[in-house]
């Protein structure tokens, strides 16, 4: 039986992930495709909520290892949702995943691998689209700099952790360097669209 689609859009912030899964959910949605969004961090259940604080509130004290270990809970705490709507043929396209999760603690100086291991056996998307940048041009958007890690140093530590993972076969580079919103629509679609019908496969986890 057919199943759905794992897609993940990821990058560094304020490249464009959310502006983009929004249009894309609605696109679909207004096909009658069976689609569900889910943004991580979720930032309304209890996990969420502390992780909003952490993010927010600079006096707010974890240590890197709790708080990376804080943004994994919350991708268990949906794992069973994910896998139900990819088992019914729905499509789950995700704002940020497993690999926001490693490069922002990796770039904190934190091992890679360490950082890894607790999102081993979580299902790996079936794409990943990485809204890159070629230089920082990030950092010149609006509302950069409100929250905890959106700091320039910061920022370039994190792009190269990302890079750790460009080879794999799920990753997608796509560069969004003086696109419009629409320009890089129509190439976020032109991965997409081979996707959106399901596939006869197995999800793949992360090992
Ligand atoms: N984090 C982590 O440490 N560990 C984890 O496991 C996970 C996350 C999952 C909050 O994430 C933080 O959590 C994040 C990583 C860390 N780091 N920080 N800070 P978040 O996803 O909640 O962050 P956010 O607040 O939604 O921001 P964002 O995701 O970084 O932004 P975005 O979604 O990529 O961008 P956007 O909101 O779509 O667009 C930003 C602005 O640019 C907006 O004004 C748009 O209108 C504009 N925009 C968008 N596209 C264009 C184009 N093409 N041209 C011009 N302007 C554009
Ligand atoms: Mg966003």
């Amino acid at each position: 039986m057919t199943r759905g689609a794992l897609v993940a859009i990821e990058g560094l912030d304020r490249t464009g992930k959310s502006t983009q899964t929004e249009i894309l959910i609605k696109t679909l949605k207004q096909q009658g495709k069976a689609i569900e969004l889910i943004k991580f961090p979720d930032r309304t259940t209890q996990i969420g909520q502390l992780i909003n604080k952490y993010l927010t509130d600079k006096e707010f004290r974890l240590s890197d290892q709790s708080a990376h270990l804080l943004f994994s809970a919350k991708r268990w705490e949906l794992v069973e949702k994910i896998n139900n709507l990819l088992t019914q043929g729905v499509t789950v396209l995700l704002d940020r995943y497993v690999y926001s999760g490693v490069a922002y603690s990796a770039a904190k100086g934190l091992d890679f691998q360490w950082c890894l291991n607790p999102d081993l056996g979580l299902p790996k998307p079936d794409v990943v689209l990485f809204l890159k940048f070629k230089d920082d041009g990030n950092m010149k958007r609006g509302g950069f700099g409100e929250e905890r890690y959106e700091v320039d140093e910061f920022q370039k530590k994190v792009k190269v952790m990302f890079e750790r993972f460009d080879g794999d076969n799920n990753w997608r580079n796509l560069y969004v360097d003086g696109k419009s919103i629409e320009e890089v629509r129509e190439e976020v679609w032109t991965h997409v669209v081979k996707y959106i019908d399901g596939l006869d496969t197995n999800v793949q986890l992360f090992k």
